[in-house]
């Protein structure tokens, strides 16, 4: 069985709204797409789930985050007002009446960096979009998700797993080395590539619908880490500013980052052809280990977004990624269809483990 790495605090942050042109729309990423996953995967045998029970410290956060960063999200939302933190379970995931601050003002980097301060105005500096609100909860729901992606790390180089799983929420992806954004804080999938780097190069791969913009940002400049994604094309979806095919790493890292942007209605077919494409880089790279950024955004069952990916096409993304044959993590990104994420997450196991 494969240790799947969870943490029940990302309870304690639950935004209910997105804005979006003007209109509140209920937040997508919510409590039960973890829980459904969690439940699904432990009933089809497929894990043995275990909560880590110390943070990871300051020290290992500033090797994938800047300091200033880190300082004001800890700072900023232990500045918010708690109202009704009652001592809900968390397995009844009842709406909080918390308070969620969204970024309102971006102040530009190239001119303004001089405004960079905790104040609620300027958040933006440390924001590149408003879909991060920040309540009470929020760092340590994050500082929680990131300990378990650093955790199951740890399991692959004690050895005492050839693969995990991190059931990270909230997601990371988004996350930059200094910005928060698109429901992302930290940068999970990113921590623990960093810890994975004391074995030898690491591959991280992102298939979650989205260009994974805030682990490229991190790994730029960095030749020991390759970055790959596959994505819906930013010409016409989220996170639109980068995942663009020439973006391929910064001088010192020229050919470590590779984005294959792919057209809405993308179905198995073509979205395992790009795969194929992706694992040949990995390959060429030689990695000690591999991380996978994983979301279930990808699925035609999702209410979010427009590829088509069915039930067996997870399999065969499963099967794919066995056959880089290297120590694997999976870390958890997006997948906003709550009552499919699980049926999803056992197909790319099963295909992963041949089982
Ligand atoms: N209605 C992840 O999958 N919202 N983040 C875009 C368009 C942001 C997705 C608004 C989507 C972020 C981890
Ligand atoms: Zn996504």
């Amino acid at each position: 069985m494969m240790p799947l790495i969870y943490s029940p605090h990302h309870t304690q942050h639950q935004p209910l709204v997105e804005q979006y042109h003007g209109r509140l729309l209920p937040y997508p990423e919510t409590p039960r797409r973890i829980e459904s996953l969690r439940q699904h995967l432990e009933r089809a045998d497929l894990v043995c789930v275990s909560e880590p029970t110390h943070p990871i410290s300051h020290m290992d956060l500033v090797q994938t985050h800047d300091e200033g960063f880190l300082v004001w999200f800890q700072q900023f939302s232990s500045q918010i007002p708690r109202f009704s933190h009652a001592a809900t379970p968390y397995y009844q995931l009842a709406d909080t009446e918390d308070v969620y601050l969204y970024p309102a003002v971006f102040p530009s980097r190239l001119t303004m960096s001089r405004l960079r301060n905790t104040t609620m105005e300027t958040s933006g500096y440390y924001a590149f979009d408003t879909a991060a609100p920040i309540g009470s909860g929020t760092w340590f729901a994050a500082l929680h998700s990131a300990t378990a992606a650093q955790t199951a790390a740890d399991r692959l180089l004690d050895e005492s797993a050839s693969a995990a799983y991190a059931l990270c929420r909230p997601p990371g992806h988004h996350a930059g080395r200094d910005f928060v954004g698109g429901y992302c804080y930290l940068n999970n999938a990113a921590v623990a590539a960093t810890r994975l780097l004391r074995r030898g190069e690491v591959a991280v791969i992102d298939i979650d619908y989205h260009h994974g913009n805030g682990t490229q940002d991190i790994f730029w400049n960095n030749p020991l880490v390759f970055f790959g994604s596959i994505h819906a094309d930013p010409a016409f979806e989220y996170p639109y500013y980068a995942g663009y095919v020439d973006e391929i790493g910064g001088e010192g890292a020229l050919n470590t980052n590779l984005n294959l942007p792919l057209p809405s209605g993308t179905g198995g077919l073509r979205f395992l052809e790009a795969l194929e494409v992706l694992l040949s880089a990995v390959l060429a790279f030689e990695p000690a280990t591999l991380v996978v950024s994983v979301g279930f955004d990808t699925s035609s069952d999702d209410p979010t977004a427009t590829f088509e990916l069915r039930d067996e096409d997870y399999h065969r993304i499963g099967v794919a990624l066995a056959s880089v044959n290297r120590p694997t993590l999976f870390v958890q990104e997006g997948g906003y269809n709550a009552s499919v994420n699980g049926v999803l997450a056992e197909q790319l196991l099963r295909g992963f483990l041949g089982v």
